[in-house]
């Protein structure tokens, strides 16, 4: 679980970001698709190119996504259980691309909120978005 500093963090970072979390969202699917192009299997037929109309719907969803669980740190595996069962008995994403869409989430935060980016910010991201994966990965078997 994360500790009330890093909540405290998280929770400060998603104030200041309020509705722009989805631009943020989709810059860092963006950069997975193009520094990870082995996430591109999973969306077969899209236009995954910088600036699509796809990518930003998607971004939306998965800011959203996030934003819940800012907003329910306290039970994320009963506020994410629906996508984790999509995640894990529908779409059957390898593990290893959340690491790769986590990373970039982070590079995206860094570039746009520099101030505000100290260790212990990044640190706490990172623990707060792999929980997050660790529940979306758990129903995987
Ligand atoms: Zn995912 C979908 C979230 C990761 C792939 N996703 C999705 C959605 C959401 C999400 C919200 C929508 C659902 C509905 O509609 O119902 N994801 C998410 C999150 C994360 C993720 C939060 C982390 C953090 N995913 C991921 C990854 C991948 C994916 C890593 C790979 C690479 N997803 C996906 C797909 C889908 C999804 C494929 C489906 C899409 C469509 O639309 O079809």
């Amino acid at each position: 679980a994360l500790s009330a500093a890093d909540q405290a963090m998280v929770r400060a970072l998603w104030k200041k970001m309020d509705t722009n979390v989805c631009i943020y969202a989709t810059e860092a699917l963006e950069r997975t698709f193009l520094a990870f192009p082995s996430t591109k299997t999973y969306f077969p037929n899209w236009n995954l190119s910088t600036g699509s109309a796809q990518v930003k719907v998607h971004g939306q969803k998965v800011a959203d996504a996030l934003t819940l669980a800012v907003n329910q740190l306290h039970d994320l595996p009963h506020v994410l259980s629906a996508l984790s069962d999509l995640h894990a008995h529908k779409l059957r994403v390898d593990p290893i691309n959340f690491k790769f869409l986590d990373h970039c989430l982070l590079v995206t935060l860094a570039r746009h909120y520099p101030g505000d980016f100290s260790p212990a910010m990044q640190a706490s991201l990172d623990k707060f978005l792999s929980l997050v994966t660790s529940v979306l990965v758990s129903k995987y078997r």
